[in-house]
């Protein structure tokens, strides 16, 4: 049985429904980039939303490439199930909050649309990293953007502007440190360039507030969709897998209107900075490390590098020694639980996540997810064994250790990693990947004898 608004009836007893009628539903929020992590993070949350009675809050959602997620999801009216998996289990649930996909290019007209209806009050993004189209400075790589989500984002702002509608709020969820910030200010740069009228009214009107989201959500596989089927008789092309834990830490800096996402789970904070370092630098940090010295030790899954003796206690030293010295802990932050129950969560067994999914786009994460723990310190005169070994393991992997590197970068930087002196080709000044951290003579060495 495929999955559709017609199924919902008939579904098996171990497959909860969402109860909530879609048809009469406005589409509330835009979302760019509606891979298996929004839709088992964000739209999870909204669906809890629209499952406690609000309304107005169905998603539309715009994939900026490839047709995939439409023409999985578009049959079955936006309906999907999400799986969570740990050690005790699974438990399947459809979620109903996505209404549909549309997909950049084809649908550029219907997009623009959603985001200016009245209707719509939040733009939220999980484009990765490399979405943001951003220079190695930071700055707006303008040829990327032209053709990215800046020009339908515009158009919609100009006419809301010109229609007298609200602002909207633009929620980035993606893993970058100041995320929103990082968001405002991209989008402030396109506007000078393509349109400085609208500079002020998107000063005033929209909001760009910084979130920390978390979820562990591997890639799915057919294997995936096969053992759901004959588990439920589900047929389900949109279907994601998932942990049992998600959190989420937003800024209260909205625009205008929101679900009430707290009521469920997600926090609405003052400053989300001391949840974002904290998961930038431990979670993520950790999950590259176990990603490069996992391939390197011919692993596939995070659940196997972990098990490990040593790149366990590596990732430990990396969280504890070398990340969280460097975090100003929030109120109630206890840093090393986070770490024994981050452990604990990669230890999970059924997640089968792939330490490769996690290796792609190293140039993109790696200054926020080891490169400031470096710089904070080395402004104290310390060193990180544990990212440099880190370090020498991306290097391996960027000669194509593990096979085709897959990275917007990967051609320069395969370049830099084969040069005589990789460390200065890669990091310091004159590096390809800007950050303030300056490679030592120490540090120089230390990954020099990992790469030996
Ligand atoms: C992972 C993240 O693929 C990666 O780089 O580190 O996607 C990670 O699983 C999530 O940030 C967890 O919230």
């Amino acid at each position: 049985m495929r999955l559709g608004p017609e199924s919902l009836a008939g579904l098996p007893p171990e497959v909860a429904a969402c109860p909530y009628d879609r048809a009469a539903q406005a589409v509330g929020i835009v979302h760019f980039g509606i891979g298996a992590f929004h839709r088992a993070h964000q739209a999870w949350y909204t669906d809890a939303c629209l499952s406690a009675g609000e309304t107005g809050w169905l998603i539309t959602g715009v994939s900026l490439r490839s047709p995939m997620v439409a023409e999985q999801l578009n049959p079955q009216q936006g309906l999907y199930t999400l799986t969570e998996r740990s050690g005790a289990g699974s438990h399947t649930r459809v979620t109903g909050a996505v209404r549909e996909v549309l997909v950049a290019g084809p649908d550029r007209q219907a997009i623009i649309d959603r985001m200016a209806s009245a209707a719509c009050a939040v733009v939220s993004f999980t484009v990765t990293e490399k979405g943001y189209c951003r220079t190695p400075a930071g700055d707006l790589d303008l040829a990327a953007a032209a053709v990215g989500f800046y020009p339908m984002l515009t158009t919609a702002l100009r006419q809301r502007r010109d229609a007298g509608l609200p602002g909207l709020t633009l929620l980035s969820c993606d893993n970058l440190a100041h995320n929103g910030r990082v968001l405002g200010k991209l989008v402030s740069q396109w506007l000078d360039h393509a349109a400085p009228d609208l500079q002020p009214w998107f000063a005033a009107n929209c909001r760009t507030p910084n979130s920390m989201v978390d979820r562990i959500v591997p890639a799915s596989t057919p294997a995936d969709l096969v053992g759901l089927e004959s588990r439920t008789g589900l047929h389900d092309a949109g279907a994601v897998f998932t942990e049992p834990f998600s959190q989420w830490v937003i800024e209260d800096a909205f625009a205008g209107p929101r679900p009430r996402w707290e009521d469920h789970g997600a926090q609405i904070v003052a400053d989300v900075a001391p949840y974002e370092t904290a998961k930038l630098r431990m979670l993520n940090g950790a999950h590259s490390l176990l990603a490069y010295c996992g391939l390197r030790d011919g692993l596939t899954f995070v659940h196997e590098a972990i098990a490990r003796p040593h790149l366990r206690a590596l990732t430990l030293r990396l969280m504890l020694d070398e990340a969280a010295p460097t975090i100003m802990a929030g109120t109630g932050q206890d840093l090393p639980a986070y770490a024994q129950a981050l452990i604990a969560r990669f230890d999970n067994p059924q997640l089968n996540h792939r330490l490769a999914q996690i290796a792609m786009d190293g140039s993109q994460k790696l200054p926020q997810r080891w490169l400031e723990t470096l710089t904070a310190h080395q402004r104290a005169g310390r060193q990180c064994p544990a990212i440099l070994q880190g370090l020498a393991a991306w290097i391996c992997h960027l000669r194509g250790a593990n096979g085709p590197v897959d990275d917007p970068l990967a051609a320069q930087l395969a370049t830099a990693a084969r040069s005589p002196d990789p460390v200065s080709a890669l990091f310091g000044e004159d590096g390809l990947l800007p950050s303030a951290w300056q490679p030592t003579a120490a540090d120089q060495s230390i990954i020099l004898t990992y790469l030996a």
